[in-house]
């Protein structure tokens, strides 16, 4: 109930403060819109056979995924409760078109994944505000391509939905690891997506004695950090099936936590919230890059426009004192100059009138040429490194300048000369004190 509260606070926070901002960057802000009106999702992937559908069937307490040694399953399948009115399956192509639930975004996908897409309508009081999806199991690289749509991207799209993600890897075949864990990571928060990911080594009964196990996990282990690029390593739930564990060996010594990892998944609904923050820190960041560099650019942009003025004002106050001498000089023209008629020889506004001429003509000019070929140069300059917009100090905003990157140097490429007056200070002092103050505000709120 709290956590609903806290969640329409923190909406309307956002729709109020934040969502202007991201219009003015025309940024899309709609993901928090769409993807958590729904309940909490937990996403288990992995690759195939590696016991997923036999966790989900554990925890609902049915059989009722089927499972198997061979691939088994090519589909996404959402198991929820909807209600007892509600048809106890419902189909890729009902899901992709119904706006109240997330997954209209999945139409772009086409046919082969909206057939490949289904619902299962379970009767259960925990999944009225839960929803499990099993995923299609990862195969090798070759087979992958042959699904009809982009499994990677889509599992992806998945994983941003999710508030948890079971990552399932068995003891045999720990190599289509990285590509998963790859095809999830870049959709996650940068900062603390890792608390959404929870590395599960099912099938460990299979090991033949301890050493098998430790060689497993050690190999799993080199490959992490081979994905993560990170020297430690997360937690990697090891656990079995005991239903239908080999009954022959003695396992009961065996590392299990399958209770724990259960009670994660039934915990899941709770981590909505910091989905949700998680989500918000995410886009603000992401918009805040695009923010300094686009401040960087006006900067840049105002700089060259002083120096253009500076030397046009220049030389307009020079012409304005002078042209009319030189004209005078060469050509008699005007017959008194300012100078002259300032020294006493009878001044009349007839003799500001070429030197304004000169002062408004030279300003014109300058203006034109600054148009014209100062600020496209700068444009041509900017763009063949924008790099150099934003400071990149550590790996993490080079990932992020890596993603945005494509957007600023839209937004730079269309932008006016007049936009180099636009106040990006000011957004980035709101982006920074949403960031800084109330995010961490609701982030502490949430731990405590
Ligand atoms: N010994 C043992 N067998 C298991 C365990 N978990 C699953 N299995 C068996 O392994 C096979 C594959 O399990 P599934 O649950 O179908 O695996 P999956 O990940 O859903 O596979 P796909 O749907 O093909 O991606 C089945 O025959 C299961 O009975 C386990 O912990 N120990
Ligand atoms: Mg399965």
């Amino acid at each position: 109930m709290l956590e609903a509260k806290m969640q329409t606070e923190i909406q309307n926070k956002v729709n109020k403060k934040i969502a202007p901002l991201f219009a003015k960057y025309d940024m899309d802000f709609t993901s928090l819109e769409s993807g958590m009106k729904w309940k909490p999702i937990v996403l288990i992937i992995g690759n195939y056979s590696s016991g997923k559908s036999t966790l989900i069937n554990e925890i609902i307490g049915t059989d009722i995924q089927r499972t198997g040694q061979a691939p088994t399953d090519d589909a996404f399948t959402i198991i929820t409760s909807e209600g007892r009115n509600r048809p106890e399956e419902v189909p890729g192509s009902t899901l992709i078109n119904d706006d109240l639930l997330p997954f209209v975004k999945f139409k772009k996908y086409g046919e082969k994944l909206t057939s490949h897409l289904i619902l299962k309508n379970i009767d259960s009081q925990l999944f009225e505000n839960m929803a499990i999806i099993d995923s299609p199991g990862m195969l090798d690289a070759t087979t992958e391509k042959d699904r009809g749509y982009d499994y990677m991207e889509v599992l992806g799209e998945f994983a941003k939905m999710a508030d948890l993600i079971v990552l399932m890897f068995d003891p045999h075949k720990a190599g289509t690891i990285k590509e998963t864990y790859s095809a999830i990571r870049n959709t996650l928060p940068e900062k603390s997506g890792e608390d959404r990911i929870i590395f599960v080594m099912s099938r460990i009964d299979e090991c033949d004695n301890i050493s098998d196990l430790v060689r497993s996990y050690g190999t799993l282990c080199w490959n992490m950090s081979q994905m993560t690029g990170r020297k430690d390593i997360p937690h990697i739930y090891l656990t079995y099936s005991s239903n239908v564990a080999n009954s022959d060996k003695s396992v009961d010594w065996w590392p299990q936590e399958r209770t724990e990892l259960i009670e994660k998944v039934y915990a899941a609904p709770g981590l909505r919230l910091n989905h949700i923050l998680e989500d918000i820190d995410r886009q603000l960041n992401e918009l805040q890059i695009v923010c300094e560099a686009s401040a960087e650019f006006t900067h840049r942009g105002r700089k060259l426009f002083s120096k253009f003025a500076k030397v046009t004002i220049g030389l307009g106050l020079g012409l304005f004192c002078f042209g009319d001498v030189i004209t005078n000089s060469l050509i008699s023209l005007p017959r008194q100059t300012l100078i002259s008629a300032l020294r006493g020889e009878g001044f009349s506004f007839m003799n500001l009138v070429l030197p304004l001429f000169f002062l408004c003509g030279t300003l014109a000019i300058g203006m034109v040429i600054f148009n014209a070929f100062g600020f496209k140069q700068l444009l041509s300059n900017t763009l063949a490194d924008s790099s150099d917009l934003v400071s990149l100090d550590n790996e993490y905003r080079k990932n992020l300048w890596r993603k945005m990157s494509g957007k600023t140097e839209e937004l730079i490429q269309n932008s006016k000369v007049k936009d180099i007056w636009l106040g990006h200070t000011g957004n980035l002092t709101k982006i920074r004190r949403f960031l800084e103050g109330d995010l961490k505000k609701y982030y502490d709120k949430l731990r405590s």
